[in-house]
């Protein structure tokens, strides 16, 4: 196994430059946690009880802020009141896909204005560099970061070879803002006949991850934390309907899950870890 995933989170810090990379990682070490929340439900009420009741197992929440159907920027206030409560980092899933010049504005104006208050989002590489440029030029400024989708969790997914390993390359041209990948195992080494580049420490965050059930009817898979952090080096769980269920007044049960999960990602990772050659 390579050195990034033998090193603690904390110790990655110093492998990063950008400000929410770095935030990311002290917020995993310092709590205990690689567990992300996926909210994914349509009211304002549920969305900032699920997070109050989730906030203090997770380094990070993410967001589909465009779902929820009375959305109103107070809505933002109360998540950033939520992010400095409970010590979580604010990942908007945009999948930004368009032209550097549209990336730019959908990423700071419209009704959302992501770059505002998201420490992190991601893009899809399939426009090729230029919408990291775009990107940037609004998120560097505030020292925000970005993930490129470089594989996905859906059955059939068409991020796979060439176009991982473009996307990974897109990613080491840009490391000032790019900070890692959404992806189903760590990229590290992804395209590199040697071990040529110094510093190839990315943060994997992986979607697709369930105890309880291997999938649902529309190409979702779930694979466990264990299979995510151990075996496949990833390192951050992204968990959404495996905690808030099909119920989100159920606010005991999301905490038991969130527990449960946290308390699984952590282990496997304390596994990478101390794992012997
Ligand atoms: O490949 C991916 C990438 C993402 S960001 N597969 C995914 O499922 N996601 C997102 O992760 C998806 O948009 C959803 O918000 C979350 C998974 O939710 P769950 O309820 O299936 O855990």
């Amino acid at each position: 196994m390579s050195s990034f995933l033998r090193q603690t989170y904390g110790q990655r810090i110093q492998n990063h430059t950008n400000p929410a990379a770095k935030l990311l990682l002290e917020t995993m070490e310092r709590k205990k946690t690689n567990l992300a929340v996926s909210v994914d439900v349509v009211k304002s009420k549920d969305f900032l009880a699920i997070i109050d009741a989730v906030g203090p197992f997770v380094c990070l929440v993410k967001t589909h802020i465009d779902i929820l159907e009375d959305f109103d920027y107070s809505t933002i206030q109360r998540l950033q009141d939520l992010s400095v409560k409970h010590d979580f980092v604010i990942f908007e899933d945009r999948k930004f896909a368009d032209i550097g010049n549209t990336v730019a504005l959908q990423y700071s104006s419209g009704v959302h204005k992501i770059a505002n208050w998201s420490h992190i989002t991601n893009a899809h590489p399939v426009p090729g560099p230029s919408i990291i440029s775009g990107l940037s030029s609004v998120g560097l400024p505030l020292g925000r970061g970005l993930l490129l989708l470089a594989e996905m969790s859906t059955r059939g997914a068409l991020a796979t070879g060439s176009y991982t390993e473009d996307a990974v390359r897109m990613a080491r041209a840009n490391r000032d803002f790019v900070i890692g990948f959404i992806a189903q195992r760590t990229m590290e080494g992804v395209g590199l006949q040697s071990h040529s580049v110094d510093n190839d420490d990315f943060l994997t965050l992986t979607p697709g991850v369930g105890l309880d059930s291997k999938g649902d009817a529309m190409g979702q898979q779930y694979r466990t934390p264990r299979q995510v952090i151990l075996e496949s080096g990833c390192d951050v769980i992204i968990v959404g309907r495996g905690i808030y269920g099909k119920d989100p007044s159920l606010v005991d049960e999301i905490k038991l899950q969130a527990q449960r999960y946290r308390e699984a990602g952590w282990q496997a990772y304390q596994e990478r870890i101390s794992a012997h050659v």
